[in-house]
């Protein structure tokens, strides 16, 4: 039996006694004692129980909350909290070599403002693609509120695919939210600006500064945002902040709030009170409810104004055509939440304890009788709270946000920011049902697919801005706080804090898990993030290092464990172009490729084709290798970039080998390899004499494994040809290659064998 074969078999050997031995100690020692030891209660035994999820098992719901300031995506499970990835959205991110390969950087490109790279972003708002209102799972948008854009993400593979720069607004923070189709995703300006890119002075406010609402087209044929088809509504200057959309009854509308209808610029170095003062005065704001499917005709009637090449309705055209009204709403509302059936809108306002659940039939009636009373400065007619509200409730100091129960039920949950609580209340009848404090102060909370029509109910979420002394301290910068509420009986049950320390999560959305349908490789020489084949798609075997003057240009692959070429020579000066496709078709087997000195970073994920570019401006060594440890012989795979200086001139002689082989060693490695074939063999007989065809991991075990054999096979001819020269050197160094390949197959074939046997897989023959 060979070496390594048999190393991997008593290790598997170890591990299993390990295991019997461990469960032993594990049950020495009883719950109660346990319990004990950690100080727990039986609550806290339940809450356990609730969360826990085994080795290998998986979670119910996908969670994908905003990274804040970090400018990502981050993922998590509920209810095991887990976290599962950081999707790289605004902000470069090594690990998925985001913003380091050419492909990547193009998409960070897109968000460039008049020319400059933005390298972060302040996400808030993340939301599904929808169909019919349900989340299908294909796509997430999300906002940077610092500079106004929108990000595509296909769950396919989990990347960001397109960035766009709201052409009009300084700032915004009613985004992302879609339209029950993904018609359009929705963007609302924050602070109000001149939509033009100009100066303009605050003099010129009330005149010269506004607001916006922005449709975006979503093709989802295409799954990219349709920059042409889509457009803006212009409003005042306001301080738009979140939105809704219609759905039901008030699909083809939107909602949008606004926290400063005072119109107040503060300007303390000035002497004037600050803005905070200025825009909290009065005791009402404005809802802005939008008909954006009139828009979109008045789009396309050719009613809309150009305003730095997008299209704009202007206030005076959306009043005009009925498809814009304001609804007085609290003191400095907060959020603004469609309910499922779409009859309802629950606003608050942070200086208020009031929810206020506005009828969108109400708003309606009142709009077609034109029972407005009055209009505000641009002439937009305003419809009376009385003429709106269906019921006002006292939730507690602070309310914020408000998410829905299941389907079908009146219960709703809400935010208390100052009071750091959740208040459960019904929305139908108007009462509060159940307070529970949360750590601490909460922002947004969030149900299960709880913006879609059909939310589940379940789990709720509290997103807290504070943790305090939650954790284990970490300096004066604290992760936040996602505590994780059992909302499935009638009092809210705390299960679980997750500190989260990855910018401030303002917003998340949880799917159903099994609604995602991610791949776990690209079709071969990839272009992830165009999603088309990469025209530096390479092939083994046609790898290929192209020169021009002053240009090398590298069309190379990956696969364990090599990277081909092992060297790349070139001149001072010249432009380096390395294309890298990843062979392997194995789940799981990423290779990385980072190179000294030149930030130089690839993440080449199965079937990726990703390109590094840079200049290579001084002479010297500069060793590569893969960053990802991906096989026994990962360390090996490894080369030299050599920047030869410019007129260099190759010395005579070729390589000295550090070691001369015989034909004796020849023959040992070759008896070794047979040895090794005959272990391959037994496994193979194992696993074919299984219903391994009923196990999935196993198939794709076995057919990575029979390439893996196929290399063996080819470098075992190799081999033999050096050898029929009696070329001891080339002979014995192929059949150590055709050995590696073996051993990585008898790795593959072992992992299939184990997984047979923990599953217990049936015998067929
Ligand atoms: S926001 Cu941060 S807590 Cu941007 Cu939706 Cu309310
Ligand atoms: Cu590939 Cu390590």
């Amino acid at each position: 039996m060979f070496k390594s074969a048999k190393k991997m078999l008593s290790l598997a050997a170890g591990v299993a006694i390990g295991l019997s031995a461990a469960s032993s100690a594990w049950s020495a020692s009883s719950l109660e004692e346990v319990m004990k030891e950690r100080g727990l209660t039986q609550k806290d035994l339940l809450a356990a129980a609730k969360t826990y999820v085994p080795t290998g098992g998986r979670d119910e719901y996908i969670v994908f909350a905003s990274g804040g300031q970090s400018g990502q995506v981050i993922v998590y499970g509920i209810p095991s909290m887990r976290i599962l990835k950081y999707i790289a959205v605004f902000t470069p991110e090594p690990w998925q070599g985001y913003g380091f390969d050419e492909e990547s950087k193009a998409v960070l490109a897109m968000g460039r403002i008049h020319g400059k790279d933005i390298t972060f972003g302040d996400t808030h708002h993340p939301a599904f693609s929808e169909a019919d209102g349900e989340y299908d799972g294909k796509y997430l948008f999300i906002n940077d509120k610092a500079n106004p854009r929108i990000a595509v993400i296909d769950l396919h593979d989990f990347e960001t695919k397109q960035i766009v720069v709201n052409p009009i607004m300084k700032s915004e923070h009613g985004g992302a939210f879609v339209t029950p189709n993904t018609e359009y995703v929705i963007e609302a300006a924050q602070y109000a600006t001149p939509h033009e890119n100009i100066f303009v002075p605050l003099e010129e406010f009330n005149d010269k500064y506004r607001g916006a609402i922005t449709y975006w087209k979503f093709d989802k044929k295409k799954g990219r945002i349709d920059e042409s088809q889509s457009f803006s509504v212009e409003l005042p200057p306001y301080s738009q902040d979140l939105s809704d959309a219609g759905k039901g009854p008030s699909y083809g509308w939107s909602f949008t709030n606004s926290f400063c209808s005072e119109r107040y610029v503060g300007g303390i170095e000035r002497g004037r009170p600050p803005f905070e003062a200025g825009c909290s005065s009065k005791d009402t704001d404005y809802l802005h409810v939008v008909n954006w499917k009139k828009g979109e005709e008045l789009v396309k009637a050719g009613k809309a104004e150009t305003v730095n090449g997008h299209k704009v309705i202007s206030m005076k055209t959306a009043v005009a055509n009925n498809m814009l009204y304001l609804v007085p709403e609290p003191k400095s509302p907060h959020g603004v939440d469609v309910s499922p059936d779409g009859k309802f809108m629950i606003v608050s306002g942070k200086l208020d304890s009031h929810a206020w659940v506005y009828s969108f039939d109400k708003i309606m009636k009142a709009a077609e009788a034109k029972k407005f009373e009055g209009k505000d400065p641009y002439g937009i007619p305003i419809i009376a709270m009385k003429d709106a509200l269906h019921k006002q409730v006292n939730v507690g100091i602070g309310p914020l946000h408000t998410q829905y129960d299941k389907a079908g039920s009146c219960t709703v949950y809400t935010s208390i920011y100052v009071d750091s609580m959740v208040t459960k209340w019904d929305y139908c009848e108007g009462k509060v049902l159940d307070q529970m404090p949360v750590h601490y102060n909460i922002g947004h909370l969030m149900a299960m697919e709880g913006d879609s029509v059909s939310p589940d109910g379940k789990y709720l979420v509290a997103l807290n801005k504070l943790a305090i002394d939650r954790f284990n301290p970490v300096g004066p910068l604290h992760p936040q706080n996602h505590q994780l509420i059992d909302i499935s009986g009638k009092k809210m049950q705390l299960l679980y804090d997750m500190p989260l320390p990855l910018g401030e999560p303002h917003y998340a959305v949880a799917i159903r898990a099994d609604k995602l349908k991610p791949g776990v490789r690209y079709k071969s020489g990839w272009n992830s993030r165009t999603d088309s084949r990469s025209p530096f798609k390479t092939r083994a075997g046609r790898e290929k290092t192209v020169r021009t003057p002053g240009k090398v240009e590298v069309f190379g692959t990956l696969i364990r464990s090599h990277i081909n070429p092992e060297i790349i020579e070139v001149t001072e000066g010249d432009e380096v172009i390395i294309h890298l496709t990843n062979l392997e078709r194995a789940q799981d087997e990423t290779h990385g490729f980072a190179m000294y000195g030149g930030n130089v970073n690839l993440s080449v994920e199965p079937g990726k084709t990703a390109t590094a570019k840079f200049q290579a401006d001084r002479a010297g060594v500069f060793p590569y290798y893969c960053t990802e440890f991906c096989s026994a012989l990962h360390l090996e795979m490894q080369g030299y970039m050599l920047v030869q200086p410019k007129g260099y001139k190759a010395k005579e002689g070729g390589m000295v080998e550090g070691v001369k082989y015989t034909e004796a060693d020849y023959n040992k490695q070759v008896k070794t390899n047979v040895d090794t074939q005959a272990v391959i063999n037994s496994v193979v007989a194992f696993i074919t004499s299984h219903n391994y065809k009923d196990f999935p991991t196993v198939v794709a075990l076995v057919e990575d494994a029979t390439d893996q054999l196929g290399f063996a096979e080819e470098a075992k001819k190799k081999s033999e040809a050096a050898a029929a020269k009696k070329d001891w050197q080339n002979a014995m160094l192929w059949a150590n290659q055709w050995w590696q390949y073996q051993v990585k197959t008898a790795d593959m074939g072992l992992r299939a064998k184990t997984f047979l046997e923990q599953n217990n897989a049936k015998k067929i023959k």
